[in-house]
């Protein structure tokens, strides 16, 4: 026993007595980067048990009450009276250039003060200094440490820097909603997203609808089955699988939010994903919904066609009366009414849902969906709040008044814009985070989708399609959390971070000090934060990326890069595995024939088994002039005319920057050939057809001596395209028997007029991908 207090004092002193020097050139780490630093000579030497006064604030105001409580735990400092060594000041006149979050940071070796017209100013202003501080200061005693002097200016660039939890498909208790509170404010996020409602689950108390949490909280309990292999629920099984959040519950986290600088949203998802709530009140589906008996989803259920019934009044006085009860809970000025994915088919047969069509002059079940929205808007306008939506609302006619949060790519947030209505980005391509963050062979199973640290840092809330006047209704950024294959606060955390970071800087940081180089030397020390802190974050991407480029006369410059800077890639060009004697990449290397080149990170000198390969093809093309109009979408433009010949074969992934997309009538590619001579021509397309991405109809190939009077040397018809699922790359090909050496080539591609009938959208106007054109 002695001995073990002997241990423990022993423990206690090396704790307590243990300080950190920083210098002048210690590195600063902040995430998300800040406006402006400048950093001095000298520290500031900060003792624990010194003192930090607050002033010109209230006390009793509950974001001060959070700063406090994290003096006292992170750097054992109590707040008195008199000249500590740390002051926080409101302004008594307003710093316009901080605005209503912004704060100034300044650390001399004599004091360190942080200014801000606001306790949501001095709260971040709170938050950077912890980053200043060494990475384990939250579990750490120190006795002292040592501060980088510097002068940090900072304020957000969105107003909005919003975060989604979906609590349907798995539920989540109110300790993890807490804890997912402290990560979002640790990043200097202030919106808490709360996805309440869908198929999948009910988790809000509502008092005069019980059985929406008896019935709607509760499905089968899959669990032990992947989500995509669970039978959807039978008849006669116990629900025991779920939760909900009674209304005390609620408000806890509006005030724990609070305290951190956070709205929450709560999202009260309609008219689709509706299945729990029809399991509680089937009396709201359809008419001649052919009798379907509605279940608490668990696993996968698509097509989603649950649906609320459009055509009765009652329905919708039902979701104004919970909006009412919403609104009893949550302060903040907007509220999520979800619109996505509203699947029709019952609207179409329901005579209810058709009779209401025609006494409102309404075109089809998409006006009959913005009919719907209007009417919940009105309400919500009615009681003085906002409504949001997901883009779908724009299809059926957008009211002026509703903000739009843009999930489908960009367009839906564009469109938005234009018309002068708010908007919210998350787009898919950059802000889904329950799609993979690193290669699938060593990760936890996902929905799919593939963004990796690096793709997140490239979000950029402001579309470059929007010109300045347009861009003003962007009001910020938000990244989602679905959690169809997360069930555990563990897994929710791991697809969190660091993710979240990029996001974050993204949202906060202007765009001018934005930086992925940058950014790739602070992850490690925020990693170190997480590990202290408890947080489950992921440990990095190890697969490389191999790229290439052609030069002019004619080879491939290859680059290699890793997410972490620390780790050293090695590679190979004989198509083996890399091993840990296969050369380290070093910088930027030279090729002059095809080759497969393999590359794998080392990691605590073993080589991971994530290895990128690329098979970069050099022909005669490579390197050539290269022309094509029209220019590709914005939305895939790769490398614009250089993807062509860049050696790089795109893919099976029509999103992943390699393949450029048209979705034009005809697309022409003019090719400097410089009279080399081939047999061949070869030209590399994808076919990704729910995605709409079909092979052409004819490609015509023409030669020129002098740029002009083309003639037509070939001609492929290519056979209308079975229906194939998946994603399939197609090398579509010509020969020249005797070969030809033409100083120009000009090869036209030609679109399909419309989807062919089978496709679920006959005769919309089909893309056409292309990665690579090159002879032989
Ligand atoms: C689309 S984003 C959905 C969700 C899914 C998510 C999976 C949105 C408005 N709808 O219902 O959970 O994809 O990534």
């Amino acid at each position: 026993m002695n001995k073990c207090i002997f241990a423990l004092t022993l423990l206690a002193v090396f704790f307590f007595t243990s300080c950190e020097n920083r210098t002048a050139n210690t590195p600063i780490y902040i995430i998300p980067e800040p406006v402006d630093i400048v950093q001095n000579e000298g520290v500031f030497s900060l003792d624990r048990g010194s003192t930090y006064q607050i002033e010109g604030v209230d006390s009793q105001d509950v974001i001060i009450a959070t700063i406090c409580e994290g003096m006292d735990k992170n750097f054992g400092l109590r707040c008195a009276e008199g000249s500590g060594a740390i002051t926080f000041q409101l302004n008594e006149q307003e710093d316009k250039t901080l605005g209503s979050e912004g704060y100034t940071l300044d650390v001399t070796s004599k004091h360190i003060v942080i200014t801000a017209n606001t306790t949501s100013g001095l709260f971040f202003g709170y938050q950077t200094l912890l980053q200043l501080s060494p990475e384990d200061i939250s579990t750490k005693a120190y006795t002292t440490i040592d501060i980088p002097c510097v002068f940090i200016t900072d304020y957000p660039r969105f107003e909005w820097r919003g975060t989604h939890l979906d609590v349907c498909r798995h539920y989540f208790d109110i300790p993890f909603i807490k804890k997912y509170i402290d990560i979002l404010a640790m990043h200097k996020i202030n919106k808490f997203h709360w996805h309440f409602t869908d198929d999948h689950g009910w988790r809000m108390e509502v008092d005069k609808y019980p059985a929406l949490t008896e019935i709607g909280a509760w499905s089968v309990d899959r669990t032990k089955e992947p989500w995509g292999e669970a039978l959807p629920p039978q008849k006669g099984e116990k629900a025991t699988y779920g939760g909900y959040y009674t209304k005390e519950q609620m408000k806890e986290i509006v005030e724990y939010a609070k305290a951190r600088n956070i709205d929450v949203i709560p999202e009260i998802e309609m008219p689709g994903h509706s299945s729990a709530i029809l399991a509680a009140y089937p009396e709201l589906s359809c008419e001649n919904d052919e009798g379907e008996e509605y279940f608490v989803q668990i696993g996968p259920y698509w097509p989603p066609v649950a649906i609320l019934c459009a055509g009765q009044d009652k329905v919708i006085d039902f979701m104004k009366d919970i909006i009412d009860e919403v609104i009893e809970i949550f302060p903040y000025e907007y509220i999520h009414v979800g619109g996505d994915e509203a699947i029709k088919t019952n609207w179409e047969r329901c005579p209810l849902c058709q009779k209401r069509i025609k006494e409102e002059g309404l075109k089809d079940e998409a006006e009959l969906q913005s009919w719907f929205m209007h009417e919940i808007e009105k309400h919500i306008i009615s009681r003085g709040k906002k409504m949001i939506g997901w883009d779908e609302i724009l299809e059926g006619g957008l009211s002026p008044t509703s903000t739009v949060m843009s999930w489908r790519g960009e367009d839906g947030g564009i469109a938005a814009a234009q018309s002068g209505n708010d908007v919210i980005m998350t787009p898919n391509t950059y802000c889904y985070l329950d799609y993979y963050q690193a290669d699938p062979i060593t990760e936890p199973l996902s929905i799919g989708g593939y963004i990796p640290l690096e793709k997140a840092y490239q979000f950029d809330p402001v579309p470059s399609l929007l010109n300045e006047e347009e861009a003003k209704f962007i009001k910020g950024g938000q990244c989602n959390m679905w959690t169809e294959f997360i069930n555990t606060p563990d897994h929710v955390e791991y697809m969190l971070l660091p993710r979240l970071s990029a996001i974050s800087e993204a949202v906060w940081s202007p765009k001018e000090v934005k930086s992925w180089s940058n950014f790739q030397d602070k992850i490690e020390s925020i990693l170190i934060r997480y590990e202290a802190l408890g947080y489950n974050y992921c440990k990095g991407e190890y697969k490389p990326t191999i790229s290439s480029t052609s030069t002019e006369d004619g080879k491939l410059l290859i680059t290699v890069t890793a997410e972490k800077k620390q780790w050293p890639i090695h590679y190979t060009t004989d198509g083996s595995t890399p091993i840990t004697s296969s050369p380290v990449y070093k910088e930027p290397f030279v090729i002059d024939k095809s080759t497969m080149i393999k590359a794998a990170v080392a990691v605590d000198g073993k080589v991971r088994p994530n290895v990128a390969a690329a098979d970069l093809i050099i022909s005669k093309l490579t390197g050539k002039n290269i022309t094509i109009s029209p220019t590709p979408s914005y939305k895939y433009a790769a490398k614009m005319e250089k993807t062509i010949n860049d050696g790089e074969f795109g893919g099976l992934s029509f999103t992943n920057g390699k393949w450029i997309g048209f979705q034009d009538k005809e697309i022409t590619v003019e090719i400097d050939n410089n009279g080399e001579t081939f047999n061949k021509l070869f030209i590399n397309t994808l076919i990704s057809q729910p995605n709409w991405i079909m092979l052409p109809e004819v490609v015509e190939i023409y030669t020129s001596e002098y740029n002009n009077n083309y003639t037509k040397v070939g001609v492929i018809e290519i056979p209308a395209a079975e229906q194939i699922e998946g994603e399939h790359s197609r090398k579509i090909e010509y020969t020249f028997e005797n070969g030809i050496s033409p100083k120009y080539i000009k090869v036209i591609i030609k679109n399909l007029e419309g989807l062919p009938q089978w496709h679920a959208s006959a005769g919309e106007s089909p893309w056409i991908f292309i990665d690579e054109i090159w002879t032989e």
